[in-house]
């Protein structure tokens, strides 16, 4: 069996969670080395798997040894590693966002088209998560109806200091943009936030907590999304799709249900990396074997830019509260 040869760009909490993913579950791949702009971050890596530490990005990419890239840096140097990768021919896992903003990511798309075939997959692992795949095959199947609205909850028990109002789309709601339009294959056209008073657990004038976000497509469904990352009591992912014909809800993680004194209680998750352990795995398994088959199978650059498109919109009604025009054009038929 071939063996898909990996450079992991960024080793901070995602990169490190890939590395040993790869290394301790994946029999087809290995993390033959790792560059981190942190000394430590590689260090530590390079001491726990024995890779090699690359400090020179550019060269990496373009080593002879190596297969394919993962990008997991600090979000706003995604781009360039990801158009030196399309550059160098390589195949390219980014985790999301693809880009910062939606030039660069535009920017991707058309260098992917220039180079005439695809390399770029963004990791929305939510594709990749068991309930979203029922859910996405209860739809395909149109046994009960078309989709309508689409009511989302995304909750975190808390967030990083340097978690401002913005973040809420594109590092938190960026998930439930990708998820829904891939679920119910419909485009975007005008999107909305509505902040009501903020959390006390939240300084407002840096993070304007909870937020509700309302997206609409060209078919007229409408999407209601909740943002609330600091809802204190654990992470909560929640997305209920109303058809015509029915009312689908993503199921809830699975624990067992407890009674004791008087109360009859359920787990939930806490931390968005164990919710989403097994997607993460799945993702990975799909993303190295098509890989080694010479295709994209997961989330496209188009996909990446779409997202990116919508986060704007999204972030550009946060200050207004408006309807903001999404327009993203027609799918290139390369990604179609
Ligand atoms: C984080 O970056 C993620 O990707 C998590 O899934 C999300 O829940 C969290 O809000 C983000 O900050």
């Amino acid at each position: 069996m071939k063996t898909l040869r990996i450079v992991v760009i960024g080793a901070g909490a995602i990169g490190r969670e890939h590395i040993e993913r790869i290394q301790a579950k994946m029999a087809n791949a290995a993390v033959v080395a790792v560059c981190d702009i942190n000394a430590d971050n590689a260090q530590l890596m390079a001491d726990k798997w024995g890779v090699r530490i690359e400090p020179d990005m550019h060269a990496v990419i373009a080593a002879p040894d190596v297969d394919a890239v993962v990008v997991a840096c600090y979000d706003p140097a995604h781009a360039e590693a990801v158009l030196h990768c399309i550059a160098a021919g390589k195949p390219v896992f980014c985790e999301k966002p693809m880009a910062t903003t939606q030039e660069d990511c535009r920017a991707i798309v058309d260098a992917e088209m220039a180079f005439g075939r695809k390399l770029v997959q963004v990791g929305f692992q939510r594709r990749y998560d068991k309930g979203y795949l029922q859910l996405k095959e209860i739809l395909s199947s149109r046994e009960f109806g078309a989709p309508l609205l689409v009511h989302c909850a995304h909750r975190n028990a808390s967030v990083a200091d340097n978690y401002d109002t913005s973040y809420a789309v594109y590092s938190t709601a960026i998930h439930e943009i990708d998820a829904i339009h891939w679920l119910i294959d419909d485009e975007y056209v005008s999107a909305q936030v509505i902040i009501p008073g903020s959390t006390r657990h939240t300084r407002p004038d840096f993070l304007k907590d909870p937020q509700l976000m309302i997206l609409r497509t060209a078919k007229g469904v409408v999407i209601d999304i909740e943002v609330f990352v600091n809802c204190r009591y654990g992470y909560d992912i929640q997305c209920e799709i109303c058809c015509e014909d029915a009312i689908i809800k993503l199921p809830e993680p699975s624990f067992p249900a407890v009674r004791k004194d008087a109360m009859l209680t359920v787990a939930l998750e806490t931390d968005w990396k164990q919710r989403f352990i097994e997607a993460y795995d799945v993702e990975f398994e799909d993303w190295v074997s098509s890989t080694l088959r010479g295709e994209v199978n997961g989330p496209t650059a188009w996909d990446g830019y779409v997202a990116a498109v919508t986060a704007d919109a999204l972030v550009r009604s946060q200050t207004t509260g408006e309807v903001v025009d999404i327009a993203t054009g027609k799918t290139p038929e390369f990604y179609a």
